[in-house]
Order: structure tokens, then C-alpha cells, then sequence
């Protein structure tokens, strides 16, 4: 996904290398410290995106109140906490898979305004309490699917966007839902630097049509694992589509603008032949540069067994979603 080099195989293995200690690393490439110095072109791209991190801990927000409705529940085996919380895109951040945890720290996440607006009856500004107190919260056990090729099962905690949206009151002007992540330039160093934040337009900006907003499993994640989302995962408040690609899930949101066009979204702007509006999870339509048939589960395996596993159509929700996208082309609607 980075735009400033070539995803090689060499990110392909990083991901799994990112769980072990540096030592065991440089073993298990059978590089020795004699051969450190000069390490084989195929393994600098890995050793650079590794560049010392260790795993980091996760850090421990306020516990919340909820609930566990039995729709929501998965027999999925989950990936574990640390991970969740320690292996991230968020390139506001940096673009290495430890940097938001490392780094996320520095986001001023309270007091925080979410403003509700565009063609609406009602709008609305939520501040950082209303965002866990004003709707009763909910754990749902999702999938969720990097384009990157890797995916998750993770116990969000949220509240479903249609309930937001109907206390606004759309107007019949609305079919589209734009979504926006701060703007802060002194918290955020990858909006300062482009090195640093993969060349991307900052504030990074997402969107839905209406009728995926309204969906029953779209939903506004406040927390994870029980506790309020660590800055990393996107605190305050961020979305959670599971059916989509990640990319579509914006992190640390302060606006939601309903409006009659399609609106721009970050990822499409930056390479629009490799990341469309839809991004629907689809094990047939293959990014420009790598498969999409297959997928690498983070689970609480150790390094040596990250299992890879089918890609499912619509991430496994196609029973709940697939009609929204009757008469789509899926392929040229990526
Ligand atoms: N603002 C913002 N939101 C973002 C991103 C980002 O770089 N900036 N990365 C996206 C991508 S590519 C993914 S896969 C998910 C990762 O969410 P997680 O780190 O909580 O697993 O966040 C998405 N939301
Ligand atoms: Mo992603």
C-alpha cells in the first residue's frame, strides 16, 4: 500500500517478522552479524521496515460499559490484543506497521468535537462523552481485511452509524456520507512531513453511499477488547465497515457531512487505478500489484505458522450485503 516504494515479497514476510524480536529475525533470514552490515538487496527492504521496533505493549484505555447481543458474537478465534493494538496503518503516524503505536501517543483525543452535517434536518456536534454515553455500546466480533493481504478478528465496541444518521434526519437531497480525520499538523507528523506520511492529502477523508451507511453492521467504533480505543486503533471514534477493505475504516473522525455527490476518499485520490470507492472485499478482483485470493490471518500463532486462508467474497458478509450491489459490476466498481 505504500506509495513511496514497491509492495515487494519482502513486505510480503515483513508482517510475520514483526512479531518475533530483532535477534530472532536476523536468524531466521540466517543473517549473522558478520553479514549485518551488508545485507542481500531481497532483505534490506525487509530489515529497513523492521528497523529495530520491537512489538510494543498495548497501552490500556477506560473500560466501558456495554453489551454482547448474540447477533454479534463469532466463534471466530480472535487476534489477540497486543496485536490489534500494536500492528497498524496509520500514517498520519508513519507508515511502518509499529509507528502509530509508538508514535499515536501525541493525539489529543479529549475534549473532541464530532460535527454532524451537510443534508441533514438536524445537525449535530457530539463532544468526547456523548461519544460513548449518548447510544448504548455494543461489542461485535468482526472480520476485518487489509487490501494488503492480511486480516484480523476483532472485538470493536461501538454503536451502528444508521442510529446517528437518523437522529440528524438525512434530507432527500443525501446519498452519499463523507467522513474526515482531524487535521492536526503539530500531533500528527505524517501531516507535517510527506516522507514521513507516504504522500498522502491529509486530513485523510473516506465515504459511503447512504444505503452502506445505513447498513446494520457499519458501525462507529469507540473501543476494543472492553476499553476505549487506544489513539492507534483511532480514538475517539472511528468506522468500522467490515465488508470493505480497511482503508475504508477512518480513524480519529471530526465530521460527518451528508451530501448529494460521491465524495473524494483518500486512498482513490492517491492511486485511483489501485484503490476504488467501493473496496469491497472480493477474492476475484485482484489489486494491480499482488492476489487478493488469499489472505494472512494475524491470530495468536506465533510467527512461524500465520496461516493463510481464502479471501471471502464481501469478507464473509455477502448473505448480509450482496444486495446492496445487485446490478453492480464488481469488477469495474472495485
Ligand atoms: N486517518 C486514517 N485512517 C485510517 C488509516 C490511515 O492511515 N489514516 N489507515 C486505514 C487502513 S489501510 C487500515 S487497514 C485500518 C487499520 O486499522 P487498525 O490499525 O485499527 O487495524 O485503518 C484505516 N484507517
Ligand atoms: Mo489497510
Amino acid at each position: 500500500m505504500k506509495k513511496l516504494r514497491r509492495f515487494t515479497e519482502a513486505d510480503v514476510t515483513a508482517e510475520s517478522a514483526f512479531f518475533m524480536q530483532r535477534r530472532q529475525v536476523l536468524q531466521a533470514l540466517g543473517i549473522s552479524a558478520a553479514t549485518l552490515s551488508v545485507p542481500a538487496m531481497a532483505r534490506a527492504d525487509l530489515l529497513d521496515w523492521f528497523k529495530g521496533h520491537d512489538r510494543p505493549p498495548a497501552p490500556s484505555g477506560k473500560p466501558l460499559d456495554f453489551t454482547r447481543p448474540a447477533e454479534w458474537q463469532s466463534q471466530l478465534a480472535q487476534t489477540p490484543e497486543d496485536k490489534v493494538t500494536g500492528y497498524n496503518n496509520f500514517y498520519e503516524f508513519g507508515l511502518d506497521k509499529a509507528d502509530p503505536a509508538a508514535n499515536a501517543g501525541s493525539l489529543k483525543t479529549d475534549p473532541w468535537m464530532l460535527k454532524i452535517d451537510g443534508e441533514v434536518a438536524k445537525p449535530l456536534t457530539l463532544d468526547h462523552d456523548d461519544l460513548t454515553k449518548r447510544f448504548p455500546l455494543e461489542e461485535r466480533i468482526y472480520r476485518m481485511r487489509c487490501v494488503e493481504a492480511w486480516s484480523m478478528v476483532v472485538p470493536w465496541i461501538g454503536f451502528p452509524l444508521h442510529k446517528l444518521l437518523a437522529l440528524v434526519e438525512p434530507t432527500s437531497n443525501a446519498k452519499y456520507v463523507a467522513f474526515k480525520t482531524i487535521y492536526a499538523p503539530e500531533q500528527m507528523p505524517g501531516q507535517k512531513d510527506r516522507f514521513i506520511g507516504g504522500g498522502l492529502k491529509y486530513p485523510y477523508v473516506e465515504g459511503l453511499r447512504l444505503d452502506e451507511a445505513m447498513h446494520p453492521l457499519t458501525m462507529l467504533t469507540t473501543g476494543v477488547y472492553g476499553k476505549a480505543l487506544p489513539p492507534q486503533n483511532g480514538a475517539p471514534v472511528r468506522l468500522t465497515v467490515p465488508w470493505k477493505y480497511g482503508f475504508k475504516g477512518i480513524k480519529s473522525i471530526v465530521s460527518i457531512t451528508l451530501t448529494r455527490e460521491r465524495p473524494p476518499t483518500t486512498w482513490n485520490l492517491s492511486a485511483p487505478d489501485e484503490y476504488g470507492f467501493y473496496a469491497n472485499v472480493n477474492p476475484h478482483v485482484d489489486h494491480p500489484r499482488w492476489s487478493q485470493a488469499t489472505e494472512r490471518f494475524i491470530g495468536s500463532g506465533g510467527v512461524l505458522d500465520v496461516k493463510r486462508q481464502p479471501t471471502l467474497l464481501f469478507n464473509g458478509y455477502a448473505d448480509q450485503v450482496a444486495s446492496l450491489y445487485k446490478g453492480l459490476d464488481l469488477r469495474e466498481s472495485f
